[in-house]
């Protein structure tokens, strides 16, 4: 009988002996693909490993102008859930978390996915309501989610200050115990080695610095910090730098970017059973397997591409932590950090075609996209490899800015805005 240690089967489970960075093929970018996706975060790998493993299009580049999962796949909170209130959204995340559902397996990757449960707070009437209609709305959708008074809400979270006498008493949650969270990193190596693995070729350090196109106006390649490189084909999934690459092409998006805080703990043993998110206060919380506590921050006021924000922000967090959770007063922080996070109006993605044939746009997740990670890969490359969009990501296209019909998805996000 073979026998693993420990440490083996940890060092199996991300990948056998090789290095994080090993796992996948570092080749030269060839003269020319059939498709380019701009961006080698989750969502861009996603697409590229779906176009292989579903489509059979393996001549395929993912461009990235630093390093592999180093953009917001990095610096995200990893909460995913699915509880949205429009059947358009539902449909989208909870196509995501199915595909979560299964995704170590899929991807013989240990993405250290872990339901347990994500519980969204309310502290005054309008928030009951609202998320008592989140409640119905979902649960007609399919989607669970149950609505807890103020002392079950304790039981499902025990480290939970349900004192009347705080500034925001909590009046109730919403829970949706198939949410949790992942590791983010760990997505993104994932789908790397299974692209990679079916030909794929991702190449890092290649910044795109412009969209060519031919004189009917399709698209015909991309200039780069290594050259110009062909394709009929071109995907932008760059997050914050989507507008800017939209531009490029000759095209405005209505995206605004915005800069998010998040920071962690030293790291204890495990105190914290859920994620709990509160838009009131301004925080939400969860602890890490390693122990850490991983605190978010609301979205800053004003727009920005600094991946930095005030610290006024943090301790203003810090501080509704505190008095949501008397016994984290005396942890310790360990770092902080600020992503740039690319908004709608709607605070709803946009993930379709383009006006310019052969360009397509995954971009607008703002706060919410490390949850859909497995979903927008897998509707990008069905609206790549079939030049239509899939009909889950139908309602999301670009030309709803234009047609008014939007989605309006602000009042579920878990961040405060
Ligand atoms: P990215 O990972 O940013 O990938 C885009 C890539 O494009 C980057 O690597 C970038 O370098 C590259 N790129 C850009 N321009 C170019 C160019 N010109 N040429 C080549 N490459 C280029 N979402 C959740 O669902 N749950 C959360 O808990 C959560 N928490 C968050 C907390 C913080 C602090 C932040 C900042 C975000 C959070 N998010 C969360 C949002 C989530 O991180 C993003 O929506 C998601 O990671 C987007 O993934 P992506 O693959 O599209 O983007
Ligand atoms: O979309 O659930 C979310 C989220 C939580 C923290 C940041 N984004």
């Amino acid at each position: 009988m073979t026998r693993f240690s420990f440490p083996s089967l940890v060092r199996h489970a991300f990948g056998g002996d090789k290095g994080w960075d090993q796992q996948w093929a570092k080749p030269e970018p060839k003269a020319s693909y059939d498709v380019i996706i701009i961006g080698a975060g989750g969502h861009g790998l996603a697409a590229a490993y779906y176009l292989a493993k579903e489509h059979n299009i393996t001549n395929v580049a993912v461009l990235e102008k630093g390093w592999l999962g180093g953009g917001n796949t990095a610096r995200n909170t990893t909460v995913i859930r699915s509880n949205y209130l429009y059947d358009e959204s539902a449909n989208l995340y909870n196509h995501a978390l199915c595909l979560w559902e299964g995704l170590s397996q899929e991807l013989n990757y240990n993405l250290m996915f872990s339901q347990r449960g994500v519980m969204m707070l309310a502290h005054s009437e309008h928030e009951v309501q609202l998320y008592k209609r989140h409640v119905h709305a979902n649960r007609l959708n399919g989607v669970d989610n149950e609505w807890l008074n103020v002392e079950q809400a304790k039981d499902f979270c025990p480290p939970l200050n349900i004192s009347p006498d705080v500034r925001y008493p909590v009046m109730g949650a919403a829970l949706q115990r198939r949410g949790g969270t992942a590791r983010h990193d760990g997505v993104a190596w994932g789908y790397a080695r299974g692209a990679s693995t079916r030909g794929v070729h991702i190449i890092e350090n290649c910044e795109v610095l412009g969209i060519n196109r031919h004189a009917d106006g399709s698209v015909s390649g991309v200039e780069t910090s290594r050259g110009t490189i062909g394709a009929s084909k071109i995907a932008i999934s760059a997050a914050a730098h989507s507008s800017q690459l939209m531009n490029m092409a000759g095209l405005d998006v209505p995206l605004e970017c915005f800069t998010l805080q998040a920071l962690v703990s030293e790291p204890v043993a495990p105190v914290f059973p859920c994620v709990i998110a509160s838009n009131t206060v301004h925080a939400y919380i969860s602890q890490s397997d390693k122990g850490e506590l991983v605190i978010g921050a609301g979205t800053e006021q004003y727009v920005s591409y600094a991946q930095r924000g005030p610290l006024h922000t943090v301790e203003h967090t810090l501080a509704a932590i505190c008095e949501m959770f008397p016994m984290f007063t005396r942890m310790k922080m360990l770092r902080n950090w600020g992503g740039c996070v690319d908004v709608t109006p709607d605070r709803s993605p946009i993930l379709g075609k383009t006006p310019i044939q052969g360009l397509y746009l995954n971009a607008g997740w703002g706060t919410g996209g490390f949850k859909a990670t497995p979903g927008a890969g897998h509707l990008l490359a069905h609206t790549i490899a079939k030049d239509a969009p899939h009909e889950i990501n139908a309602p999301f296209s670009l030309s709803r800015f234009q047609t008014g019909r939007l989605i309006d998805e602000a009042a579920a996000a878990a961040v405060a805005h």
